[in-house]
C-alpha cells in the first residue's frame, strides 16, 4: 500500500517536471522607444520599469523568460523599417511603444498584419481606437485622450455648460496638443466648440483669440506653459478672469509645469498672473499610491538618478509611461497564460489580445481596468487654486473612468464652478446659430404662459420649433465640414508615417 502511494508520488513528480518543462516559454520583446531622453519615455527612463515588471513576475511565472530587444524610433520610418528588418527570419512575440502617435501608426498596423500583440503606453489619439480594421493588435495601457475628453462631457453635463472654445498650440512635429484637444472636439459633439489653432513659433494672436472667447462660456487650452500664461495674461487683462468664463488646460504629463508656482517666473508680471490663474484649472492624471509603488518608484528613480536624468522637480511620482510599460508586463503575461492555458500558444496574437481586453488587473500604481476596446480606462483629477493670496493649488475634483463619475472633493468650491452672467447670443457670429439658445426657451415658456390659449401657444412653439429645426440643418453642414477636416487629418497624418 505505501509503495504504491510512493510510486503514485513518483509518478506525479515525473509528470510535473514534464508538464512544467514543456510550458517553458521563450518571448521575445521588441520595444519601440526613443533614445533621445528629453522625452519622458525614453528608453534609459522606461528599461528599468520593464526590468523590474520582469524580475517581479519571476515568482509567479518562472516559465516565462523574456529577452527584451531595444529599437530606437527617434525618426517616423526608422521605426517600421527596423521592425521589418528584425522580422525577416523570426518575427517578435511582442511589441511595446511606439508611443508617438506617427511611428505608432506604421508599427501598428504592420504587427496588426503579422498577428503580432501591440501595448503602448502612448499611442493616445483619437484613431487609434479603430480596432476593427488597421489597429486590431493595439491594446493601450495608457488611458487615450478620449478617455481625457470624458471629464469634460461629465463637467459640461453637471455644471449645464454649453459652449466651449478650444486653443490649440500645434508644434507640427509630435502634435501632442493638438491630438489631446482633437478627441475633447469628437468627444463634445452635443456642446457647441468650436477651435482656434496656433503655431508655437507665431506671436500669440490675441484680438483673433479674444473674439472667439467673447461668446462661449468655457476655454479649454493645450499649449505649453509659457503660453499658456501669456493667454491668461491677456485674458486677465480684458477682465475676462472676473468669473464669466472657466479656463481649463490639459496637462497630463509634466507634473512640474501645473499647480504650486506654475504662474510664476520672478518678472514684474507674476501677480497679474497668480490673480489669472486663480480662475484656471488644470486637468491631469489622478494619482494613487499604494506601499508597491513606493519601492518601484524609488528604484526607477534611483537608476535615472544613475544616469544623470534629473526631469522634474517633485520626482516622487513616475510618469504615465514608465508606469504604464511597467503594468503592460504584467498585462501581458496574465493573458499569455489564459491563453495557453486555453489551448493556444504564443503566436496566437489575435488570442492573446483578446484576454487583455474587459479585465481589471492590480497594476503597479492601483487598479487598472482595460474597455472592451482593449483601451485603458482613465481617472483624472482637476487642479483649482484654493488660496487665491499664496496661489497654491489643490485636486478639487476626481473623474472616474471606470463608472464615469465626477467626485467632488473638500476642496471643491461651487462658486469657483459657477459661471456669473451668462452671455447673450451674439448674431454677427455665425457658429452662434447652432445653438438651442433663447427661441426654444422662450417657445416654450410662451406655450406654458398661455396655457388658455392653446392655440397661440401651439403656433408660437412650432414656429419657433421650426426656426430651430432650419437652423441646426442649416448649420450642421459647415460644423460637421471642421469635425470631418480633424478627423480626416488625424489618419491623414497617421497615414503619413506607413
Ligand atoms: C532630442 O529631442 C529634442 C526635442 O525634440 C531635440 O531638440 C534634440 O535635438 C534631440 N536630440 C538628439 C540628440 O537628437
Ligand atoms: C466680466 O467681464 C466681462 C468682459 O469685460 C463682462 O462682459 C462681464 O459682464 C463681467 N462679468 C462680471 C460678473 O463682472
Ligand atoms: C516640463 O515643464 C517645465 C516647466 O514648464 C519645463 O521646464 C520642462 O522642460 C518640461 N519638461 C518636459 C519633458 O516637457
Ligand atoms: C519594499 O522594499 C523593502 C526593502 O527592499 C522591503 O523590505 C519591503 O517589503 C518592500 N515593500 C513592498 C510593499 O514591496
Ligand atoms: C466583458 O466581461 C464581462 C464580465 O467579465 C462580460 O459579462 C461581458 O460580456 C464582456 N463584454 C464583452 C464585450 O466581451
Ligand atoms: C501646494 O501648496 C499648498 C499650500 O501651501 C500645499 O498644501 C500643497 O501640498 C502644495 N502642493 C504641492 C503639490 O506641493
Ligand atoms: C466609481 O469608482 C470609483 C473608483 O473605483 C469609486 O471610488 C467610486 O465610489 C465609484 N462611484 C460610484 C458612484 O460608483
Ligand atoms: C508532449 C510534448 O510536447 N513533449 C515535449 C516536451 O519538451 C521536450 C523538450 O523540451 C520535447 O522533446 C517533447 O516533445
Amino acid at each position: 500500500m505505501f509503495s504504491l502511494i510512493l510510486n503514485c508520488f513518483i509518478l506525479l513528480m515525473i509528470l510535473k517536471s514534464v508538464l512544467n518543462k514543456n510550458l517553458t516559454e521563450e518571448i521575445d520583446v521588441l520595444v519601440f522607444l526613443p533614445k533621445n531622453n528629453s522625452f519622458l519615455f525614453s528608453q534609459a527612463r522606461v528599461a528599468p520599469a520593464i526590468r523590474y515588471a520582469q524580475n517581479a513576475l519571476k515568482t509567479d511565472f518562472p516559465n516565462f523568460h523574456f529577452t527584451l530587444n531595444f529599437a530606437d524610433s527617434d525618426s517616423v520610418n526608422q521605426a517600421v523599417f527596423t521592425f521589418a528588418d528584425r522580422s525577416c527570419d523570426h518575427k517578435p512575440d511582442l511589441i511595446l511603444g511606439p508611443v508617438r502617435e506617427y511611428e505608432a501608426a506604421g508599427v501598428v498596423r504592420l504587427a496588426s498584419h503579422w498577428n503580432i500583440p501591440v501595448i503602448s503606453a502612448g499611442a493616445l489619439a483619437v484613431a487609434f481606437r479603430n480596432k476593427d480594421t488597421e489597429y486590431s493588435h493595439l491594446t493601450r495601457i495608457a488611458p487615450s485622450y478620449m478617455k481625457m475628453a470624458e471629464i469634460f462631457t461629465a463637467m459640461f453635463e453637471h455644471f449645464t455648460w454649453r459652449s466651449a472654445l478650444l486653443l490649440i498650440e500645434d508644434d507640427m512635429k509630435e502634435r501632442d496638443c493638438y491630438f489631446t484637444l482633437e478627441a475633447v472636439f469628437h468627444v463634445m459633439e452635443d456642446y457647441t466648440v468650436r477651435s482656434l489653432t496656433f503655431s508655437q513659433e507665431e506671436p500669440l494672436r490675441g484680438d483673433e483669440m479674444l473674439r472667439n472667447i467673447h461668446d462661449v462660456e468655457v476655454v479649454i487650452m493645450c499649449a505649453g506653459a509659457d503660453r499658456i500664461r501669456e493667454i491668461m495674461l491677456v485674458a486677465h487683462d480684458q477682465q475676462l478672469t472676473n468669473g464669466s468664463y472657466m479656463f481649463f488646460n490639459v496637462d497630463l504629463f509634466n507634473a512640474s509645469s501645473y499647480g504650486n508656482g506654475s504662474w510664476r517666473r520672478g518678472d514684474e508680471y507674476d501677480d497679474n498672473a497668480r490673480q489669472a490663474y486663480a480662475s484656471l484649472n488644470t486637468v491631469t492624471l489622478l494619482r494613487t499610491v499604494k506601499p508597491e509603488y513606493r519601492n518601484f518608484s524609488i528604484e526607477i528613480k534611483t537608476s535615472t538618478d544613475r544616469l544623470g536624468l534629473h526631469d522634474c522637480s517633485d520626482c516622487g511620482n513616475v510618469n504615465m509611461f514608465v508606469e504604464g510599460f511597467h503594468d503592460a508586463m504584467l498585462l501581458y503575461t496574465a493573458a499569455l497564460h489564459e491563453a495557453i492555458k486555453n489551448g493556444y500558444n504564443k503566436k496566437n496574437g489575435r488570442e492573446i489580445t483578446s484576454y487583455m481586453w474587459n479585465t481589471t488587473f492590480e497594476g503597479i500604481a492601483g487598479q487598472v481596468s482595460m474597455d472592451t476596446n482593449g483601451d485603458r480606462n482613465g481617472d483624472f483629477s482637476l487642479m483649482a487654486m484654493t488660496n487665491i493670496e499664496a496661489g497654491s493649488y489643490e485636486v478639487v475634483v476626481n473623474y472616474f473612468g471606470v463608472n464615469k463619475t465626477l467626485q467632488l472633493l473638500s476642496a471643491f468650491n461651487s462658486k469657483h464652478f459657477t459661471i456669473k452672467g451668462r452671455h447673450e447670443a451674439n448674431p454677427e457670429l455665425p457658429q452662434k446659430s447652432c445653438e438651442l439658445g433663447v427661441s426654444a426657451l422662450t417657445g416654450v415658456t410662451v406655450g406654458a404662459l398661455l396655457g388658455a390659449v392653446m392655440l397661440i401657444a401651439f403656433y408660437f412653439f412650432r414656429k419657433n420649433y421650426r426656426i430651430i429645426i432650419q437652423r441646426r440643418t442649416h448649420c450642421e453642414a459647415p460644423y460637421r465640414g471642421k469635425h470631418h477636416q480633424l478627423k480626416e487629418d488625424s489618419i491623414k497624418a497617421n497615414t503619413s508615417a506607413a
